[in-house]
């Protein structure tokens, strides 16, 4: 069977993401004939001449992996740039299958919206994608939605990081690699436990270090761990990082940690050749984490973040304008915290992003939204429903963001 694994399109000039879930797919496709594009890197020509050519897919597997941008007030919808690349599909008569994480989140709402997809696959693929490409015949206009559940990591063939060539990714954002799925954290705005389950589900360490391995020897330089917290759970944190084996194989990597991680920790990761770290503790005050679903308190973001610049590592905070239980004063304490840790700690090293909340199905705020009426009860999300931030906020926020363009015009 020839499979053509297609990443959606941008639509616009932004640094390539390594399209990691269709490597997991490709890994699990032995005996197909594979080969991939990613739409945002190779002019859409490529998708016309392959579904042209003498040698068309029989299916064509497409991961849409962002619905929107997230921004607020100018937001970008990727599923205009993914309406196009359908219409480049008409004509050829092969079977179309989606999937992704956007995919996942709104999944009956893009299947009702765009026809020609002839199946989905809500959730993980590697363990259902073979089966369905046994009949892609019996698939075509089928319109069914498959829930496909988490898989058994340990079950699972690696990922075939040789499905596209890395140079556009490494320089960017460095190749993702992920060492587990699933969060047991249950922050309330976040699609991560809807899209991989409630708890951690580990990968042996010694894949991890193999999926490296694969990096370096196709030339990759630098990694990022996909995870939605490298620290948790700690035991397997310490057993990737330890000394032996070492997970890095020389490479620099990135990930996302928990600002109440021990300081020795930050250490160890720096020892093991970590350089990005990035923390996302969204609200400021105790309380306001606290309503997000979050532990933690300031001192330990400051804490956490002067120990990752100390160990030399750029580093990342985000936080939300308007979060539950958080006004004013908490804004204008995050454009503080924003102004001091860039121009004390290093302004090209350390980032501060203060974003809005954007609501998506499946997360707990979108829930409680529906409960109390601020929208409908049907509402789906799909189209992006955000919680702004108001009054003097909104137009702190305002000023800010104008202020923000010019400077990048
Ligand atoms: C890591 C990550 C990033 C990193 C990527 C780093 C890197 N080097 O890879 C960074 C920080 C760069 C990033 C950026 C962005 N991200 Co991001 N990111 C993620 C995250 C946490 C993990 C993605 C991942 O790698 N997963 C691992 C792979 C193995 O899983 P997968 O892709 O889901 O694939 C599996 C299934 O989906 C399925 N599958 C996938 N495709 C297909 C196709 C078929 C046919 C089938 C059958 C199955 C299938 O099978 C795969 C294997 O199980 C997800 C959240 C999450 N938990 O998924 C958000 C997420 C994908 N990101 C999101 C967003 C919004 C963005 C940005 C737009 C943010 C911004 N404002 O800039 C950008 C877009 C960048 C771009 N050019 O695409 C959203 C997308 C949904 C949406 N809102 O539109 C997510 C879901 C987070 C969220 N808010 O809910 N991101």
């Amino acid at each position: 069977m020839r499979v053509l694994l297609v990443q959606s399109p941008s639509g616009r000039g932004e640094p390539p993401v390594f399209p990691l879930g269709l490597a997991f797919l490709a890994g699990q496709l032995e005996g197909h004939e594979v080969s991939a594009l990613d739409m945002s890197v190779d002019p859409s020509d490529r998708l016309r001449e392959a579904v042209t050519g003498k040698r068309p897919p029989d299916v064509v597997a497409v991961s849409l992996r962002n619905i929107d941008d997230s921004s607020y007030p100018d937001t970008w919808s990727y599923l205009r740039p993914f309406e196009s690349m359908l219409g480049t599909l008409e004509g050829w008569d092969g079977t179309l299958l989606a999937g992704g994480p956007g995919f996942t989140i709104n999944a009956p709402e893009i299947m009702r919206r765009y026809g020609r997809i002839d199946a989905g696959v809500a959730g993980e693929g590697e363990e259902i994608l073979p089966g369905l490409l046994n009949d892609p015949s019996g698939l075509r206009r089928s319109r069914a939605l498959h829930r496909a559940a988490p898989v058994d990591l340990a079950a699972i063939r690696p990922p075939d990081y040789s499905i596209l060539p890395l140079g556009p990714y490494d320089r960017h954002f460095g190749i993702g690699v992920q060492s587990r799925r699933g969060c047991a954290f249950g922050c309330t705005y976040c699609t991560y436990a809807f899209l991989g389950g409630r708890a951690f589900r580990c990968r042996s360490a010694a894949s991890v270090a193999a999926d490296i391995g694969s990096i370096r020897s196709l030339g990759g330089t630098r990694f990022m761990f996909v995870d939605s917290v490298f620290d948790a759970p700690a035991t397997f944190f310490h057993e990737l990082i330890g000394p032996d084996p070492g997970i890095s194989g020389g490479l620099e990597w990135g990930a996302w940690i928990d600002a109440g991680i021990p300081v020795e920790d930050i250490d160890s990761m720096a020892a093991a050749g970590c350089r990005k770290v990035d923390f996302s503790p969204d609200a400021i005050t105790r309380a306001g984490m606290r309503r997000l679903g979050k532990t933690g308190d300031f001192r330990s973001i400051v804490r956490s973040v002067l120990r990752a610049r100390s160990a030399g590592m750029d580093v990342g905070v985000n936080f939300f304008s308007r979060s539950p239980g958080e006004g004013f004063a908490a804004l204008l304490a995050k454009f503080a915290f924003m102004v001091s840790a860039r121009l004390l700690l290093g302004y090209r090293h350390t980032t501060v992003h203060i974003g809005t909340i954007r609501v998506y199905r499946g997360s707990r705020i979108a829930e409680e939204m529906k409960a109390d009426g601020r929208v409908p009860g049907d509402c789906d999300f799909l189209d992006p429903v955000f919680l702004p931030a108001g009054g003097a906020s909104g137009l702190l926020l305002g000023a800010f963001q104008a202020l923000r363009r010019t400077r990048h015009v």
